[in-house]
């Protein structure tokens, strides 16, 4: 079979022979049902009989991978793909570095890769479950599509991680994949495995940043794990990036379409000053300031996805050439860091200080820095907006020791500079930070549907295109079951 080329004729789309797999094949039909049933049960709310415009992957090559059409969703076609495998690929870093890549899970370390995979697997569905609710409100047609393009996307990403678990875990694969159907986002006795995964996304500016800063730390995770000895991960992960970057436009567009409503807003208002809440919410936008908290929290959120400042884990899985760094074959150095080290925040004495750490250990620091340069970019890019209205107002991210759950920091609380404050200064000030009960009410007021083709709820400004250069008044979602 032509690896570029998907089969398409059997309940699972492939690219990897899975006609000639038999015990796979068995495994991953056995497994389809109940993935229906989750979706079903977990998947978009409404909407199951409606035609969305969606794209399908239909190879991997990158020069025509997708092809669009609408589709039911409970229709798409859920497929299993590989980017293309390098005959003479080694292993690129850690203490195997220049051996052969693994075809097949090394013995010694796999718990550690099942884990790996497990942890990536179980933020695919969850974010699904996180956004369950969104459809009903969506601001027109083209934002209803592309919240469901990333939906049946992530439900992909899910079949790609159980792929990897039916084919080379045997029975704790099949087992891990089951729970991975069971647990649910924010549910007290099965919840997901991390903690943003349990967070809300009650609105669409959450939507927006959690696409944004979120589905950005799957893009790090997943570029680390692209690097993977293990190549089965290394070839997954590859062309799951390749759908990850529509999920990030859609973040960065959504917010910067916000952005932009406003500053329209307010010029039209004759409203120059941002910290008018009060006149810029009468005009039916979301004021800069609760745009910046928003941010705030969702940056935030996604900071802990990056684990502890110090990690044990982190430097195993490296050590053992399962997950490397941000584009690790890129990086000059000698890939094996057993002598480096690496600058990382910690908090010493009640102080936030920088401190050289073994490399190795600060993997996830370095990590979480690349991260962060990343999520700049786009930043800078809304500030461009509002200076394009000359609206004296700038998004900032906040200090990464600014409400943490997760590492170091978890334990103080710090302003958005990252000085520390008491337990008392910070809950006078916290709703200065984040959104308060207030600014949520706000948002969820202005949450009304808007399912004219062409048409916009009055907060949000359409896209400069359309997607697959559709016109404005395309039908991307032609609902029949609302
Ligand atoms: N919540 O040694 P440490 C995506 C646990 S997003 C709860 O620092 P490590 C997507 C940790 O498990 C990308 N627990 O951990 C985006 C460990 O527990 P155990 C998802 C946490 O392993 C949007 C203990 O604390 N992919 O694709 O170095 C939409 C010690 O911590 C958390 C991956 O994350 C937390 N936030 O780092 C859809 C890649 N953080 O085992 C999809 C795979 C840490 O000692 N995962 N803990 O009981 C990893 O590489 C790592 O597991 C982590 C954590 C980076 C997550």
């Amino acid at each position: 079979m032509n690896i570029v080329n998907v089969d398409y004729d059997g309940l699972i789309p492939n690219n990897v022979d899975l006609n000639h797999d038999a015990r796979v094949k068995k495994a991953l039909e056995s497994w389809h049902p109940g993935y229906i049933d989750w979706w079903h049960d977990m998947g978009p709310e409404g909407f199951q009989q409606s035609l969305v415009y969606l794209r399908t992957a239909v190879s991997v090559d990158p020069k025509g991978w997708a092809k669009f059409d609408y589709v039911r969703m409970p229709e798409y076609k859920w497929g299993i793909l590989l980017a293309p495998q390098h005959a003479e690929r080694k292993i690129p870093f850690g203490a195997h570095k220049g051996e052969p890549a693994w075809q097949e899970v090394p013995g010694e370390y796999r718990a550690m890769l099942r884990r790996l995979i497990v942890i990536q697997g179980d933020t695919e569905p969850a974010s699904v479950e996180q956004q369950r609710h969104l459809g009903k409100t969506a601001p027109s047609l083209y934002d209803m599509r592309n919240l469901f393009q990333v939906n049946v996307e992530e439900g992909r990403h899910l079949w790609a991680m159980v792929y990897l678990l039916q084919k080379y875990f045997g029975a704790d694969g099949r087992d891990e994949a089951a729970a991975l159907l069971q647990r649910r986002s924010g549910d007290p006795d099965t919840p997901r495995m991390l903690g943003a995964f349990n967070e809300q996304t009650p609105d669409w500016l959450s939507f927006f940043m959690f696409t944004y800063f979120t589905d950005r730390d799957g893009k790090m995770q997943l570029e680390s794990l692209a690097q993977s000895g293990f190549d089965p991960l290394s070839r997954t992960c590859r062309f799951m990036l390749t759908e990850e970057a529509h999920h990030m436009f859609v973040g960065e567009t959504g917010v910067g379409r916000i952005i932009e409503r406003t500053c329209q807003a307010m010029k039209e208002a004759g409203i120059d000053d941002p910290a008018d809440i009060g006149g810029v919410r009468k005009l039916g936008v979301i004021d800069l300031p609760t745009i910046q908290k928003k941010a705030n929290l969702h940056f935030s959120l996604t900071l802990d996805l990056f684990g502890n400042e110090i990690s044990t884990n982190a430097a195993n899985a490296f050590h053992a050439g399962l997950k490397g760094r941000f584009r690790e074959d890129r990086l000059k150095d000698d890939h094996q860091l057993e002598s480096a080290t690496y600058p990382v925040l910690r908090l010493v004495d009640g102080k936030v200080v920088n401190q050289d750490v073994p490399a190795l250990s600060g993997l996830n620091m370095r990590l979480r820095d690349d991260y962060v340069v990343d999520c700049n970019v786009g930043v800078s890019r809304w500030n461009k907006i509002i200076d394009g209205y000359g609206i004296p107002f700038a998004i900032e991210l906040p200090h990464v020791a600014f409400h943490r759950h997760i590492g170091e920091f978890s334990g103080i609380h710090a302003d958005v500079d990252g000085n520390v404050l008491t337990d008392a200064q910070w809950t006078a000030r916290r709703d200065q930070f984040l959104p308060s009960a207030t600014d949520r009410d706000f948002i969820e007021s202005l949450m009304q549907p808007q399912s004219e083709p062409g048409k916009f709820a009055g907060w949000i400004a359409p896209p400069k295109v359309g997607i697959d250069n559709k016109p404005g008044e395309f039908e991307y979602v032609k609902i029949v079951d609302a």
